[in-house]
């Protein structure tokens, strides 16, 4: 018997936990997550700071194993599922918090990237902070975006890339949006690890969200000057 298999996640203080959640997240251990997630919260964590110290902490030092070619896509895979597995027991507690709806958001990840971790969470965080959010999935071509965008008539159109190779479809969709007349219809947030304020204003989108929670600050915000 390995020492891992003598580990018992209950018996580990607060520290040691969240560390060795760290680790099962690398080695993709889905089972070990969901009790580790369920241990915090027993223990009176926050939701918000189970996800991003337990979460969030330990799919960072995987991208970091990722690009220096430690790990690989089938291992990632693995740690994206078990994080999502987290993910699903927060989702709901996330989205408890009563707030009134304050908006409505179209969400998805651009055409040629199936990345849709970080864009997941926005949607859960947008949904805790009272907004309906729309969440279309992955790899959308602009004819997506502009379906939902005339099926469900949000406020905000919010759009992931993961990849600098994807990122520049957003200004596909903003410009065809521009083409059809009605990009002054929405506020168009964009987001992921790749972007930064310059490249969210080149493309003509109204803000760029380094993280989940700015995204709520920023839609607030907008939506309040548009009021
Ligand atoms: Co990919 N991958 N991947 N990958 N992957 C990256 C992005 C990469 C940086 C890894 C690396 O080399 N360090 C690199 C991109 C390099 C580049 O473009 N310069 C990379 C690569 C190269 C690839 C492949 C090409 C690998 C290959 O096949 N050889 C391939 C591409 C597939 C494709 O999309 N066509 C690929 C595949 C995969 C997996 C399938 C294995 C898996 C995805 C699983 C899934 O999502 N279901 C995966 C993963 C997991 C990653 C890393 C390790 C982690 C991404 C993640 O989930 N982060 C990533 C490394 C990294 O980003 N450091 C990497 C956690 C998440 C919470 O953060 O997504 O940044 P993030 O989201 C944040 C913010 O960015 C922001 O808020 C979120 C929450 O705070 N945000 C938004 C994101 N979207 C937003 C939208 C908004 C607002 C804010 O709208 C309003």
């Amino acid at each position: 018997m390995s020492d891992e298999e003598d580990i018992i996640l209950s018996e580990l203080n607060d520290d040691e936990l969240v560390q060795q959640m760290h680790d099962d997240l690398y080695d993709g251990l889905k089972e070990e997550i969901e009790e580790g997630v369920n241990i915090l919260l027993g223990r009176g964590w926050t939701p918000y700071d189970v996800l991003t110290q337990a979460l969030v902490e330990g799919m960072r030092i995987v991208g970091i194993d990722f690009r220096d070619g430690i790990l690989f896509v089938p291992e990632v895979l693995m740690s994206a599922n078990a994080m999502k597995a987290g993910m699903s027991i927060l989702k709901p507690l996330l989205a408890e918090t009563g707030a009134p709806q304050v908006g409505s958001m179209v969400i998805g990840t651009v055409k040629g990237d199936i990345h849709d971790i970080g864009k997941n969470l926005v949607a859960m965080m947008m949904e805790g902070a009272g907004f309906e959010v729309h969440n279309i999935g992955i790899n959308n071509p602009v004819e997506n975006y502009l379906e939902a965008m005339a099926e469900h008539k949000p406020n905000i159109l919010g759009m992931s890339a993961l990849l600098t190779t994807t990122m520049p479809y957003m200004k596909v969709v903003v410009d065809t949006m521009k083409e059809e007349g009605i990009r002054d219809d929405y506020i168009v947030l964009v987001g992921g690890a790749p972007l930064n304020e310059a490249f969210a204003e080149n493309v003509g989108a109204d803000a760029y969200c380094r993280d989940a929670a700015v995204a709520v600050e920023k839609a607030k915000a907008l939506i309040a000057e548009r009021a």
